[in-house]
């Protein structure tokens, strides 16, 4: 049964319907399920697939639209769920989210910032083709914590390195942690760059801002 739904979630993304997507997560929640299983187990794997197939040319770009049309509506109704989690907790930090200049892709990012947001961090997201210096502006204007930066595209990651410098340039590097993802992203790509952290996913990029904050504060109380 559990199986059917998650193969059901899966199949409304590949099909780009996004009816049907947000009528099955909300007769998950209605069925009790974890809106991060429903997330993790039943629709990411669907725009996986999509991937998939888009590489294999056997899906184009306009059935690529409709699946994260349904990815959207599905998150839509989860993302509320999720959210309300983190009235509940303590202000974790203050997190930036955004993706690299030249990159339009948000749902992996946006994913971040509600797993984040539901574990008590301060999210604002810039959204998508956000430059390097912007990064740096709005952590200086909102004393960020921690700046994350989303890339999807081989050819945009190079720019996660931009708003390293950018954050080097205004004097803020010391004060702003740096963790990137995004499919192409690796662990030895954020070393490469002078990134502090590279998180897989979403839940995994909860755990890393939660190490950084530590890390902050280690930092903070060696000074004083
Ligand atoms: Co897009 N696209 N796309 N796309 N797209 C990819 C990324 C390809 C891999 C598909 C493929 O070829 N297999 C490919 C990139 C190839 C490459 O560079 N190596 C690709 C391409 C080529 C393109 C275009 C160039 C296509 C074209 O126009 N010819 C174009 C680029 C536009 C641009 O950005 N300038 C394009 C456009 C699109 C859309 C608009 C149709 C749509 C995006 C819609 C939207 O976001 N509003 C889209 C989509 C949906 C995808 C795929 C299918 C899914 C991406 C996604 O949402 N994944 C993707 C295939 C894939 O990634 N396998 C494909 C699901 C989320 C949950 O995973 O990896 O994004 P995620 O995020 C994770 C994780 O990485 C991590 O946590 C997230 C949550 O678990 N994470 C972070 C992400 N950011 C983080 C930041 C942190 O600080 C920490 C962790």
């Amino acid at each position: 049964m559990l199986n059917d739904t998650l193969s059901a979630m899966r199949q409304s993304i590949i099909d780009g319907a996004p009816d049907t997507a947000s009528g099955l997560a909300q007769q998950a929640l209605a069925k009790g399920m974890a809106p991060i299983d429903a997330i993790n187990n039943g629709f990411v794997p669907g725009m996986h697939d999509v991937g998939e197939q888009f590489a294999r040319a056997q899906m184009f770009l306009p059935d690529m639209m409709a699946s994260a049309e349904a990815m959207r509506a599905a998150m839509a109704i989860l993302d509320r769920e999720l959210r309300k989690l983190g009235t509940e907790r303590p202000m974790a930090g203050v997190i930036i989210l955004g993706t690299t200049k030249g990159d339009i892709h948000e749902i992996g990012k946006i994913l971040v910032g509600t797993m984040l947001t539901a574990h008590g961090f301060q999210v604002h997201d810039l959204g998508v083709d956000v430059p390097g210096d912007k990064f740096a502006t709005k952590a200086r204007e909102l004393k960020a914590d921690i700046v994350g930066v989303s890339a999807l595209l081989t050819t945009t990651m190079r720019n996660q390195k931009t708003v390293v410098d950018a954050l080097q340039k205004e004097g803020l590097r010391s004060q702003v942690k740096v963790m990137v993802g995004g499919a192409p992203v690796t662990k030895r790509w954020a070393e490469e760059i002078g990134a502090d952290g590279y998180a897989k996913d979403a839940m995994s990029a909860v755990a890393l801002a939660q190490e950084l904050i530590q890390q902050k504060l280690q930092t903070v109380s060696g000074q004083l």
